[in-house]
């Protein structure tokens, strides 16, 4: 299919954008797993400090990118399955709104204005830049959405008599999520933190600040999820060799995910004395049920797996997993996805121990959170996220992929670096490892009276794996400019593998319609909330003075 220049240039500047910043994001990475090893022991490196470090690694990864790439993403899914480009001056509009924020934001945290980390939980306060490019940055990504809605509610009406492309589904419930959840964070950013930072209010609510952030914060881990599950569902089963097992099943936790990726939030709250008990057993019990969609599409995807393995000649129970195309360097967006599933496995059964109210206790604020979401967000998010970044980068361009063998090889480097790392982080975190520290300046000190020796080979296990991410990321630039930089040598066009169906599946009004969805969506949202929400406010306490970093007195300049 041909996208007009607009459009393209579009998708391209927003693949690249958050690509070049990943640089500094990766080499953040790095420099984390350095500082806690103990191989250095003081508080910053090459003029920035610690925080700050971290702070640019979790927003320009976790926020910049990842919101880049679903804008553009989407942008190519609804042109491709719905045959309709998106507004081009919408798309123009949210696109530098984005930018702009980003920059904004980008300038606050590199002259150490805004070491707040990327859940930027006040009484840290940031430089107004901060919340502005925040906001201007989530403004942004809310406008694709409106525009997408209104050419499937046209298309919808010219297309009585088929499904919806199960793609085209997943976009959609993914921006509705994201959009409902990022009204908590406008509020908190715009009405809470922004006033403070700028000097207007003297103090924060601190307790309702945590609690709007994770309103937004745990959805945002399935806004970042989607994009990947969209091409697990739609790419996979075509790239293994096979058909996809149930596309009814991939309808089924799309929904899900649309009814239960935001009532979830309290569970990053289960150590907070102002919620009371019954509502963190309820959204524990809610998070659980998130996890479903996630096993519906374990199993969905294994069936499709196995199925292309037999067409490909494999024998015996498990001799199918022998027969995929994992080295195959024309269908390299395969070993990109396989990865990020393999990584999932452990991503998600330690989210189910931390979504337990009573383990949560053992890990909660420990090196095993990092371990965790390593594998899920540096995991099948990353790993599809920078596949289909190049993939879209060489079709669109008609350029032939730099390296192809090296290219290959390069998600299952990130894959043994990411499980190296997770194992050292977890191990740590079990044996009272803390996050968000700088370890090397006291607990990996053995010049310093808290030198704790027991996380010697956890942080140098996180650290060898550190080292090999690395390794995987320079290659990844390595193949990735040069693919740029290749000369044109095939025709330019968007085009996507397409999926089969195993069974033509009975249509089933009910994964037809929005509606139904959305309603219970915001009914399970105001039963877990509206406690939630009081209890905050009844049991707040006092609002809290600035909290500095370098300067731990409440209140301190
Ligand atoms: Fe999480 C904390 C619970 C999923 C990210 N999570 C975090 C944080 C991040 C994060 C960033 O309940 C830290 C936030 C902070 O800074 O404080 N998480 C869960 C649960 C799930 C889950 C229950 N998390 C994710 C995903 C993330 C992510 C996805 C990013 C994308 N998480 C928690 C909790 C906390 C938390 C607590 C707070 C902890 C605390 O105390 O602070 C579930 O959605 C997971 C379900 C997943 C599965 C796995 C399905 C497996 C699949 C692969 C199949 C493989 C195949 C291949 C088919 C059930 C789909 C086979 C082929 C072969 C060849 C082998």
């Amino acid at each position: 299919m041909q996208l007009s220049r607009s459009l393209k240039n579009i998708i391209l500047a927003e693949l690249l954008f958050p690509i070049v910043l990943l640089i500094l994001g990766i080499y953040h990475g790095l420099m984390q797993t350095i500082y806690r090893s103990g191989a250095i022991h003081q508080s910053g490196a090459v003029h920035l400090d610690y925080y700050q470090g971290l702070t640019l690694h979790g927003v320009i990864n976790a926020i910049v990118l990842t919101g880049f790439f679903a804008v553009a993403f989407g942008h190519a899914t609804i042109a491709f399955y719905l045959k309709k480009e998106p507004n081009k001056i919408a798309a123009g509009l949210s696109m530098w709104l984005m930018i702009i924020g980003t920059l904004l934001a980008a300038w606050a945290m590199l002259s150490g204005n805004a070491s707040v980390l990327y859940t930027f939980y006040p009484p840290l306060k940031a430089h107004p830049f901060f919340y502005l490019g925040a906001a201007l940055l989530i403004v942004g990504t809310w406008i694709p959405l409106f525009d997408w809605a209104s050419i499937y509610i046209k298309w919808r009406r010219e297309n009585r008599e088929i499904k919806l492309p199960l793609a085209v589904l997943g976009t959609l419930v993914n921006f509705t999520i994201w959009f409902v959840c990022t009204l908590a964070v406008a509020y908190e950013v715009l009405v809470l933190l922004l006033p403070w930072s700028l000097g207007w209010t003297k103090t924060v609510n601190i307790s309702l600040s945590r609690t709007l952030f994770w309103f937004f914060g745990h959805a945002l881990v399935y806004f970042w999820l989607l994009p990947a599950y969209i091409m697990y569902y739609s790419i996979l089963p075509k790239l293994a060799g096979g058909k996809l097992y149930s596309d009814l099943a991939g309808r089924i936790a799309f929904f899900l995910f649309l009814l239960l990726s935001v009532p979830v939030g309290v569970h990053h709250q289960f150590s907070e004395p102002n919620i009371e008990r019954g509502t963190k057993f309820f959204q524990s019990m809610l998070t659980f049920g998130v996890a479903i969609p996630s096993f519906i599409t374990a199993f969905t995807l294994a069936a499709s797996l196995e199925y292309a393995g037999k067409q490909r000649g494999s024998k015996g129970i498990l001799g199918w997993m022998n027969k995929l195309p994992f080295l195959d360097t024309n269908n390299y967006l395969f070993a990109y996805m396989i990865s990020g599933l393999i990584l999932f496995i452990f991503g998600g059964l330690t989210g189910i121990v931390n979504a337990s109210y009573q383990l949560n206790s053992v890990v909660h604020n420990t090196a095993w959170i990092p371990g965790h979401f390593h594998m899920t967000v540096a995991g099948p998010v990353f790993l599809a996220i920078i596949g289909m970044s190049l993939y879209l980068f060489s079709t669109l361009q008609g350029k032939k992929i730099f390296l192809p063998r090296i290219n290959v090889i390069i998600p299952y480097l990130w894959l043994i670096g990411v499980l190296i790392f997770s194992t050292g982080l977890m191990w740590g975190g079990l044996i009272g490892e803390p996050r968000r520290t700088n370890l090397g300046m006291t607990y990996l000190n053995p010049g310093n009276s808290l030198y704790h020796p027991q996380w010697v080979p956890t942080t140098l296990l996180g650290m060898a794996g550190g080292i090999i991410m690395t390794l995987a990321g320079l290659l990844y630039f390595i193949v990735f400019f040069g693919t740029i930089f290749n000369k044109k040598s095939a025709t330019a066009g968007l085009e996507f593998p397409l999926s089969e169906s195993y069974h033509d599946e009975k249509r089933i009004p009910l994964f037809d319609s929005f509606k139904p969805w959305l309603i219970i969506m915001a009914i399970i949202i105001l039963i877990a909330y509206i406690p939630a929400l009081t209890e905050v406010m009844k049991n707040s306490g006092p609002s809290a003075p600035t909290f500095l970093p370098a300067n731990p007195t409440p209140g301190a300049k």
